[in-house]
């Protein structure tokens, strides 16, 4: 049986449950237990604060986990990375005072940067020869300029809106980062085998998020023009019609081309087109 390590309570937790959901794993939901049962495959979950996961992974107390590569980075611990997530995607910034002249790496030499991120900071300083000063706090790091506990900042960014809020801008993005399928480098053949069974699972689920199924019905003439313009796993699925001048054509598209392949495919005659929804795309 295999056990995960998931973040008990954050960022995280949302996107890892329903994760687990659309791969058929339920688990109990009480938060009080440190370990819960799944059901709909042979799994143990438990809770941690995302700084642990890394660690509890490397030692074994979990076979694998689920935490941003940002933890797994800074902790430096040795473990297996399987397979990005697709969410929890951010970035670990270098940002400044919005008025200052920002020039390069250089300008740091000789700063006090705040951050909670020392190590994976420590690593971009050495390979651009800058020598700052890090300091290590826990939280509420993008305050530590205005307060004037710190020139600069180097911490998480995903929209921007909290530096702009506290009048700092981002000058260098460090580390890119998104959750991502950690495990233990010593597990038996068993354990392995379970893996890859669950990174079956969740691969159909990843490489189906942002994707659309769409269906329509086009003069049987424009095929090969409707056929040159869409990307398919293969090719769309044609099928015959009653009305042997027209045809059903059944193709994926990514969410962010679907207008504009509408578009393309209307004004060749398409009717009755339906976007659906696509919940597992397995390949
Ligand atoms: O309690 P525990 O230790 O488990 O949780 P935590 O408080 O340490 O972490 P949590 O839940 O805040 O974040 C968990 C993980 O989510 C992080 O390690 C990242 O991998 C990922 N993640 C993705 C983020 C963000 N986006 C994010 N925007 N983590 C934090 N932020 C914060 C950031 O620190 C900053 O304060 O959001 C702010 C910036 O957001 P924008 O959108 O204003 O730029
Ligand atoms: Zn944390």
């Amino acid at each position: 049986m295999l056990r995960i390590a998931i973040q008990a309570k954050g960022r995280l937790n949302e996107d890892t449950m329903s994760l687990l959901a659309d791969a058929g794993i339920s688990v109990a939901a009480s938060k009080r237990k440190l370990v819960a049962q799944a059901s709909g495959f042979p799994m143990e979950v438990l809770y941690l604060r995302d700084d642990d996961i890394p660690q509890a992974v490397e030692m074994g107390v979990a076979d694998i986990g689920i935490v941003g590569l940002n933890e797994v980075a800074e902790k430096g611990r040795t473990v297996c990375e399987e397979m990005k997530l697709g969410f929890g995607a951010c970035r670990i910034s270098l940002a400044v005072p919005r008025d200052v002249d920002y020039t390069g790496p250089e300008w740091f030499s000789g700063r006090r940067i705040a951050t909670s991120y020392p190590h994976i900071l420590s690593k971009f300083f050495s390979l651009h020869q800058v020598n700052a000063e890090i300091h290590e706090i826990a939280g509420s790091v993008e305050i530590a300029p205005a307060v004037g506990m710190a020139d600069g900042i180097f911490d998480i960014v995903s929209s921007g809106g909290t530096l702009v809020q506290n009048g700092l801008k981002e000058v260098e993005k460090v580390f890119f980062s998104e959750a991502a399928l950690i495990s233990n480098l010593h597990l038996c053949a068993d354990k392995r085998t379970d893996i890859e069974k669950l990174k079956f699972r969740f691969r159909s689920i990843v490489d189906s998020r942002g994707m659309k199924y769409v269906l329509m019905n086009l003069p049987q003439k424009s095929l090969d023009e409707a056929v040159a313009i869409l990307p398919g796993m293969r090719s769309p699925t044609v099928l015959p019609l009653a009305d042997k001048d027209w045809c059903s054509l059944h193709v994926v598209l990514p969410e962010d081309q679907l207008w504009e392949k509408i578009e393309q495919l209307k004004a060749l005659g398409a009717e009755g087109i339906l976007v659906l929804a696509l919940e597992n795309m397995i390949k």
